[in-house]
């Protein structure tokens, strides 16, 4: 039973971020990551964590190994990108439904039931598997992850992708992010955006801690101040 047939949205479609938003995943890359960094002693901190998120694999090396104060060749961090996955991709083995973040399949499922697109937009290259361990992959229009861009967020190639295949304009789209390189991207692809969990990321059009009692109500409130 909803109402929300009736609430005046004057938006097309969502894209929602996976890690962090969809999925409880973040703490899963974060354990890799730090498996990783262990080899070299070097003890990868939260903050530093935090810059990680939205970017892609390659990059997240990258940073890593220049806070551990390292130099590699290109293939010695392919090489530990490939190990980082392997970890991580273990950890998100026992994946299942239950790890989806709470509320967020509830809020998908009522804007589905008002006509509303929906896509994903996601960093990952392991986007679609983990939706699949999640059993909502089927929720979406179009799932955009990172083995379909060239341009990693905080560039808007991800949305504007999604965007383009579900054919609306962008500032038909509102954009669910936890990461600040998620936030940057949907400003730059001229979506509104809500940012999620952290109340430390800028720039959002509004934020929201979890999607726990969320709705299109609250969701139309936001966007339209
Ligand atoms: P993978 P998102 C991002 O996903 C994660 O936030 C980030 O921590 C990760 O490095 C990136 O995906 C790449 O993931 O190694 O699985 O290709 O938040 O954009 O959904
Ligand atoms: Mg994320």
């Amino acid at each position: 039973m909803s109402s929300a047939i009736n609430i005046n949205l004057n938006i097309k479609g969502l894209i929602f971020d996976l890690d962090g938003v969809i999925a409880d995943t973040a703490h899963l890359h974060y354990k890799a990551w730090c498996q990783i960094a262990s080899q070299w002693k070097f003890d990868l901190s939260v903050d530093q964590n935090e810059k990680l998120k939205g970017v892609s694999r390659k990059n997240a090396m990258q940073k890593i190994a220049k806070w551990a104060g390292k130099s590699f060749s290109e293939k010695e961090l392919e090489d530990f990108a490939e190990q980082k996955n392997t970890l991580y991709l273990d950890y998100c083995e026992s994946l299942s439904h239950k790890d989806a973040l709470p509320g967020v399949v509830s809020f998908i499922d009522e804007c589905r039931r008002t006509g509303l697109k929906l896509a994903v937009g996601s960093a990952s290259k392991n986007a679609k598997i983990i939706l699949q361990k999640l059993q909502i992959i089927d929720l979406f229009q179009i799932v955009v992850d990172g083995n379909m861009v060239e341009k990693s967020k905080p560039h808007p190639e991800v949305f504007l992708k999604a965007a383009q295949f579900l054919k609306i304009n962008p500032s038909d789209c509102v954009v669910f992010e936890d990461s600040q390189a998620g936030i940057q991207a949907a400003l730059n692809a001229g979506m509104k955006n809500i940012g999620i969990g952290s109340s430390d990321l800028l720039n959002c059009n509004a934020h929201i801690q979890s999607f726990e009692k969320y709705n299109l109500k609250k969701l139309s409130t936001q966007i339209n101040n």
